[in-house]
C-alpha cells in the first residue's frame, strides 16, 4: 500500500524532552516515486525537564591557571563548584597527590566525575585558607566536556582569600 494515515508522532530526546507532532494526515506514496512528504509542525513540547536518572556521568577535564602575579599562588585546599542548565557539581575538592598546586604561573589539570550538566554558566572557587599567604590570584578556569568536546572559559582574575572567599565567575 501506498497511503500511510499517520495520527501524530511523538519524539522524546535522550534527557526527557518530548516533542509531539499532530498530523492528522495521508502520507502517499501511491507514485511510488517516493519523493513526496509533509511536514508537520510541533503542536507540543514537555519543557527541558531533566530527570537526574537519565543523565550520564561525564568525565569534565577542569584546567585551572593560576595569575603570574607576586603571591598569587596558594596552599590552601581549593575547591570547585561548576553551574550548569541540569544543575550543579556540588563543592569538589581540587587534589592531587604529591604536587604543589596552585602555584604562581602554573596550570594544573583535574577530572572531576559528574552527571551531564548541560551548558555550562558559572563556576564558584573557594578555598580553605590553610596554608601562608593562603589568598589565591586565579587567572582563568577551562571546563572540557570530553563527550561533545566542547569547552568552557570562565576568566577569574579576583583575589580569591579570608574576606573574598567562595567567588562566582563569571
Ligand atoms: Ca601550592
Amino acid at each position: 500500500m501506498g497511503r500511510w494515515y499517520v495520527e501524530d508522532v511523538t519524539i522524546e530526546t535522550g534527557n526527557g524532552g518530548q516533542y509531539k507532532f499532530d498530523c492528522h494526515a495521508w502520507v502517499s506514496n501511491e507514485d511510488g516515486t517516493n519523493t513526496r512528504g509533509r511536514t508537520f509542525e510541533c503542536s507540543a513540547t514537555k519543557g527541558r525537564t531533566v530527570s537526574m536518572s537519565s543523565l550520564i556521568p561525564i568525565k569534565y577535564e577542569v584546567t585551572v591557571v593560576t595569575a603570574d602575579e607576586k603571591g598569587a599562588g596558594t596552599d590552601a585546599n581549593v575547591k570547585l563548584t561548576i553551574y550548569g542548565e541540569n544543575g550543579d557539581s556540588g563543592s569538589r575538592a581540587l587534589k592531587q597527590r604529591f604536587r604543589d598546586l596552585f602555584e604562581r604561573k602554573q596550570t594544573d589539570k583535574f577530572t572531576l566525575e559528574i552527571l551531564d550538566l548541560g551548558e555550562l554558566t558559572k563556576i564558584r572557587l573557594e578555598h580553605d585558607d590553610g596554608g601562608f599567604n593562603a589568598d589565591w590570584l586565579c587567572d582563568h578556569v577551562i571546563v572540557r566536556n570530553p563527550v561533545i568536546g566542547q569547552s568552557w572559559t570562565f576568566v577569574c582574575r579576583e583575589w580569591i582569600g579570608t574576606k573574598k572567599a567562595g567567588q562566582l565567575f563569571p
